[in-house]
């Protein structure tokens, strides 16, 4: 069995699997990425996230035939997760709530993704006869909207995330590289056009140009990927977010008719209601053992506690309701500096007229116990700010 006989049983198996998308393309990467992702690294917008700066790693991600000796063909498999069942401002003034980003509604999609991957790799064993294969999920040196689009699974808009023109972006993308030659599909063409809402509502103005994000600006980033003190300036800007960000793709035109009912082949993905606009305060109270037992098999578990709460106590400072002082002041001596540090900083947003000398009292008396450096700078800026209200 040959060309496109050969790649409707394999779509057909990847279907059964749970893709919802499948494409093949060649393993190369065209000028355009490869020049682009020089330039992003050149310019440190990778941030913290060192290892997409690594020249090894760099190079990898320029020749996906590094990957695989003899790589002939690069499958492109795509999974859909459900949509936030929310719009933007009203996530953003629910009461109380935090916002996580929807692809961490469910369970940890690397984990069902790889396992999928696997069992689509079996079948394909016996489907392809003789070859070599290698699955990938997000985490290898991969460029992995540049394949996907080449293979026609999406175009990449101009938040850089791949669009697929009946589902949308809502989308989560993994590849199986194989040895055994398949008829590449069309390239994606793009349909952004002259819109530029993603670039317009993003919260950090984090798409510095179209199909550019800084990352050391975007959200996502500095809730997921950023274990440290996050930039005072950045803090306002990020309001309830408190774990990834979804504003680019939820104000996407090509993201208004994909379907929001919940698809049964990914249930594991499906949203789990405690994972949907949290309390804030709830999560504030949570220890070691509890965020390890709730969390387990969410990618949530990878901020750690420490900075979910970091990002929790961001939230708290934001909402402007004073009714979490007494929350905040119970982490002011929590073992975690990233959480005492954000908690002070919380507090001082939170001050006005009536607390603002408890809140000074409190934060001075701490100042004297405080031995981490960071904290105790987080300390001294509050009271400044206080001070200045
Ligand atoms: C690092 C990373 C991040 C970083 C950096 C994001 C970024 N844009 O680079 C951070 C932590 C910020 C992040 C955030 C998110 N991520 Co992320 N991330 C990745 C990862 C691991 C690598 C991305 C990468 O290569 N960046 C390097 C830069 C240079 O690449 P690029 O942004 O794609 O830039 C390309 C374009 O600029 C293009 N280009 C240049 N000029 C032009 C001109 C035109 C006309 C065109 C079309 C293109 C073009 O060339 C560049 C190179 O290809 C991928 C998985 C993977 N292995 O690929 C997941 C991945 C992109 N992330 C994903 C997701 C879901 C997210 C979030 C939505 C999560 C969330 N809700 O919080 C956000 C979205 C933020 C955003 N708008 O990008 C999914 C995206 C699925 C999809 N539908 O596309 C991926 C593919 C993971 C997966 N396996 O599913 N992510
Ligand atoms: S995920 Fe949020 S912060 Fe990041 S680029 Fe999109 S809108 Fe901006
Ligand atoms: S919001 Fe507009 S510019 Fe941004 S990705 Fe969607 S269609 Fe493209």
């Amino acid at each position: 069995m040959q060309g496109e006989q050969l790649k409707t049983l394999i779509r057909s198996k990847a279907s059964q699997h749970g893709f919802d998308l499948c494409h093949v393309t060649r393993p190369e990467i065209g000028s355009k990425h490869a020049e682009a992702l020089e330039q992003w690294v050149a310019a440190d917008m990778q941030g913290d996230m060192s290892w997409m700066g690594e020249a090894t790693r760099l190079e990898r991600r320029k020749d996906p035939q590094s990957m695989l000796d003899a790589v002939k063909s690069v499958i492109t498999l795509a999974m859909r997760y459900t949509p936030p069942a929310y719009a933007i401002e009203a996530a953003e003034s629910a009461c109380g709530k935090g916002v996580i980003t929807a692809y961490a509604h469910g369970d940890d999609y690397h984990d069902v993704m790889k396992k999928r991957l696997k069992a689509l790799a079996l079948d394909l064993d016996l489907l392809l006869g003789k070859h070599d294969q290698r699955v990938f999920a997000d985490t290898a040196p991969v460029l992995e909207h540049a394949l996907a689009e080449s293979a026609g699974l999406g175009w990449q808009g101009k938040h850089s995330l791949t669009i697929h023109r009946e589902v949308g972006s809502w989308l989560l993308l993994g590849e199986i590289f194989t040895t055994a030659a398949l008829q590449p599909d069309e390239p994606a063409t793009n349909h952004c056009g002259t819109c530029s809402a993603c670039i317009e509502i993003c919260p950090t103005q984090a798409i510095v140009a179209p199909y550019v994000v800084d990352a050391r600006l975007c959200i996502s980033y500095l809730t997921i990927e950023f274990d440290g003190f996050i930039p005072r300036q950045l803090r306002a800007k990020m309001g309830n977010r408190i774990y990834g960000c979804d504003d680019c793709q939820q104000t996407c035109p090509w993201n208004q008719h994909a379907a929001r009912a919940a698809c049964l082949k990914n249930d594991l993905l499906n949203p789990r209601g405690e994972n949907v606009l949290p309390d804030l305060a709830r999560i504030l109270q949570i220890d070691g053992e509890e965020f390890r037992k709730i969390y387990r098999k969410s990618p949530i578990k990878r901020t750690k506690r420490a900075g979910l709460l970091r990002n929790v106590c961001i939230a708290m400072g934001n909402s402007g309701d004073t009714r979490f002082i007494s929350d905040l002041v119970a982490v002011l001596n929590d073992e975690e500096p990233l959480i005492r540090g954000h908690a002070v900083w919380a507090l001082a947003q939170l001050a006005d007229d009536e607390n603002c000398h408890d809140i000074s009292a409190l934060l001075e008396c701490l100042q004297k116990e405080e031995k981490e450096v960071m904290v105790h700078e987080e300390i001294t800026h509050a009271i400044t700010h206080i001070r200045n209200l």
